[in-house]
């Protein structure tokens, strides 16, 4: 428990969160406290003051699932405030059910690898396909494909083109064109590429004409007869960088070969990411590919193992959460913004919603140290609250922050059930290692809170973990037998430790169905077909989107003149782990710099300021600032420099809004700006920086010195 907060209350000092003492107290006074904590907040201002939406990647295990277990217990106690979408590619799903259809479904049953070796000629990725992204899933891996997928597609003589800032995000020996645009320019890119096909008559106008809605109303600001400006190669040369005449051979390749469009989740994470999935659509319904073997649009190879993965998923159950009664929510990224103008309304997706005026913030399974944009807003917002609860299993930027820090344990500490919605492997997770003493898994933790709120019945529904295991596999072998897969019964599955069923006969490729008979399979959008205009995008209120895709000029990006801040920064995930996670371990630290996230810049960039490798820099923009140790790479654009994610977030002077994070967060420098007021997503992507030697002594990295405890026994 924080100091100040146990001795003299909730809501004592909060500013000194993330810069005090801890005290030990014993397992039973701890959910004492927390269950006292829940009742105040509950009972005096009603549960949607909780926010507990918890966002993070937590876990494997379709039991121990730290969000399934918060979210159930919140639920037993009257519900909670949560949150909606992703980091990850927010924009993507908050634009695809106007235009196409759900995200997540096209992200199951998108084409796969096999379909493009079998029948593919050309794959052009916007943003690559970075292995260092797709060896990981939501859920957990059974096997790892991408690497050998791309193989086998260099065998079969398929051609990639890796639009991209940096070179590195399609492998070198795959012999990829590079075409290094700047960052944030990729809806402009698309949309000349729209033009060259339709200016030379290339376009599919039978697939827009049966499968397609708008294309008639689109078509005049591509022409540019309603702005006066064509969006032709000349245009989105000035804009991207890259040659008119590379942009208009690109074109003509793409239409007379079967062409998969690839657009990177990080596209979606910048100011506008919304329209950048909608211009890919609405170039492919052009090039009239979708539906066909090896051709189409696809949403990220390579962001995750599972996308283009050639398998039998499982449909398999998990811990049910139960209702959640109350309905306030925020789009996930809201939560600097939430916290800190409570009653405020906000456009979201055509609608006008408030923000909940929050007393308490329970988080288990995520991080937002280090997930959210701009953390010295974050670290304002974070004084608000009354009260902030976690469940974490180190002390990491999150546990450091927070009023109460209730120790969980790790996979590998408990039993599990491995099932990803999205890879075909189910896996008997057994514990490895017994837990340290005070370690509790997030179940116990609940369990006992419960106990003392009066709802353990319901929580537990009298299940212990090997209980609730038995009852997990009950109910996805049912689910498996239902859609004719038979899987082994959890003894069996025991002894062998995993099981996968056969694959698919047949490739799998997006939306086969909807081209072979649009009116028995319709697409899950309003019109039933591809929107290229939407009449639902065009009555929303916002003047700044219209009903068709089309290029807003980012708020940061390289064609804003003179910047005071001239690099932009990328800051991407890590390749040495995922997220914030282990970054105490070996393999993160291994490649830091001076013990300092690395950043890379093109060699030019370096030298212009008197940097050479392993140098220590500020990074710096109006925001924050953090150091970071100098890598050159010629594979980066010049005035782009990119820094990994993940080092944790360890300010000069603890507490303090606006110090210098010694160990180099990106997220000091990110803005926290909604994408636009359609999805609200993240848009870390889009960020100017200066960067200068750091002069005088180095501070000493303290991310991973525990804090002060105090052991009151
Ligand atoms: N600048 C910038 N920021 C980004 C991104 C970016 O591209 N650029 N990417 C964004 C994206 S896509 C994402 S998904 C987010 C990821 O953000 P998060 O998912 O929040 O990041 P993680 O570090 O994976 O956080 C997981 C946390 O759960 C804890 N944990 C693990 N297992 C358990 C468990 O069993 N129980 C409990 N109680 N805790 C557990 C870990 O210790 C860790 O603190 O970051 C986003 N932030
Ligand atoms: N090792 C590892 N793998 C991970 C994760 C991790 O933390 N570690 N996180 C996982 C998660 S949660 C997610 S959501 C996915 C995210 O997957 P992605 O969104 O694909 O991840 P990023 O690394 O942000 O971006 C991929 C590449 O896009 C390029 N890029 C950035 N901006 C632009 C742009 O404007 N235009 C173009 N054309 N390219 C651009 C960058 O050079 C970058 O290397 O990764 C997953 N995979
Ligand atoms: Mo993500």
């Amino acid at each position: 428990m924080r100091k100040s907060w146990l001795e003299n209350g909730v809501g004592s000092n909060n500013d000194k969160r993330g810069a005090e003492a801890f005290i030990e107290v014993d397992w039973d006074t701890a959910e004492q406290i927390v269950a006292d904590e829940l009742k105040r907040v509950t009972s005096d201002f009603g549960n949607e003051a909780i926010y507990a939406g918890s966002y993070g990647w937590a876990s494997a295990g379709r039991f121990h699932h730290a969000q399934s277990q918060i979210h159930r217990f919140f639920n037993c106690i009257g519900g909670y405030t949560r949150s909606v979408n992703t980091y990850s590619l927010a924009a993507g799903e908050v634009i695809l059910p106007h235009v196409m259809g759900d995200l997540f479904e096209f992200l199951a049953k998108g084409t796969s690898w096999q379909s493009i070796i079998e029948s593919g000629k050309l794959v052009v990725t916007f943003g690559g396909v970075p292995l260092k992204n797709g060896q990981i899933n939501n859920g957990g891996v059974g096997n790892h494909i991408q690497r050998d997928s791309l193989q086998a597609a260099q065998e079969a003589g398929i051609e990639f083109v890796n639009i991209s800032p940096y070179k590195d995000d399609m492998n070198a020996n795959l012999n990829a064109q590079w075409l290094a645009a700047r960052p944030n320019t990729d809806t402009a890119l698309m949309l000349a590429l729209a033009h060259t096909l339709y200016s030379e008559g290339l376009h599919d106008e039978a697939f827009l004409d049966r499968y397609t809605v708008g294309f008639g109303k689109f078509l005049p600001y591509l022409t540019g007869q309603k702005d006066g400006i064509p969006k032709d190669a000349n245009w989105a040369s000035a804009i991207s960088g890259i040659d008119a005449e590379i942009i208009r051979q690109l074109a003509r390749k793409m239409a007379k070969q079967r062409t998969m469009i690839s657009v990177s989740w990080s596209l979606t994470r910048q100011d506008n990411g919304e329209q950048a999935y909608w211009a890919a659509i609405t170039l492919a319904s052009m090039l009239g590919q979708i539906g066909l073997a090896g051709g189409g649009v696809a949403f990220g190879y390579g962001a995750t193992n599972s996308v283009g993965i050639h398998n039998t998923k499982l449909p398999g159950a998990a811990l049910p959460q139960g209702k959640n009664p109350v309905d306030t929510f925020i789009p996930v990224a809201r939560i600097s913004d939430m916290l800190l103008k409570p009653g405020e309304s906000y456009l979201f997706n055509g609608q006008e919603l408030t923000y909940p005026d929050i007393k308490t913030v329970y988080w288990a399974g995520g991080n937002p140290f280090h997930h959210h944009q701009d953390l010295n807003r974050l670290l304002k917002a974070w004084r608000k609250p009354d009260s902030i609860i976690v469940h974490d299993w180190c002390w990491n930027s999150l546990a450091k922050h927070a009023d109460i820090v209730l120790p969980s344990t790790v996979p590998l500490e408990r039993n599990d059930i491995g099932l990803s919605p999205r890879d075909a492997y189910l896996i008997d997770m057994q514990q490895a290692v017994i837990p340290p003493d005070d370690a509790r898994h997030d179940y116990d933790i609940l369990s006992g809170i419960s106990e003392k709120m009066g709802v353990k019945d319901s929580f537990t529904e009298g299940r212990d973990e090997q209980q609730w295991l038995s009852w997990i596999y009950q109910q996805t072998q049912q689910r498996c037998l239902n859609a004719g897969i038979e899987i082994p019964d959890y003894k069996t599955l025991k002894k062998q430790g995993w099981f996968r069923p056969d694959p698919p006969t047949k490739p799998v490729v997006l939306a086969e169905s909807f081209r072979e008979n649009p009116k028995q399979y319709p697409l899950n959008t309003p019109s039933g077909k591809i929107e290229i205009f939407s009449e639902k995008i065009d009555s929303f209120a916002d003047p700044k989107i219209s009903g068709h895709a089309k290029w807003i000029e980012p708020n940061e990006w390289l064609g804003i003149v003179n910047s005071k801040y001239p690099l932009h920064l990328l800051g991407t995930q890590p390749k040495t782990k995922l997220h914030s996670q282990l970054d105490h371990g070996n393999q993160s630290r291994a490649v830091k710099i001076n013990e300092r996230e690395m950043i890379l810049m093109h060699p030019e960039n370096a030298a212009e300021r008197g940097l050479q490798n392993d140098d220590v820099v500020r990074v710096f923009n109006q925001r924050g600032a953090c150091l970071a140790g100098v890598k050159t790479d010629l594979n980066l654009l010049k005035n782009v420099v990119q820094m990994p994610t993940g080092s944790w977030y360890d300010p000069k002077v603890p507490g303090e809004i606006g110090s210098l994070c010694k160990h180099g967060n990106v997220n000091v420098l990110t803005p926290d700006l909604g994408t636009s007021t359609l999805a609200q997503g993240p848009a870390a992507h889009s960020c100017l920086v200066e960067v200068e030697k750091f002069e005088g002594k180095l501070p000493k990295v303290t991310a991973f010195e525990i804090p002060e405890i105090i052991n009151q026994s």
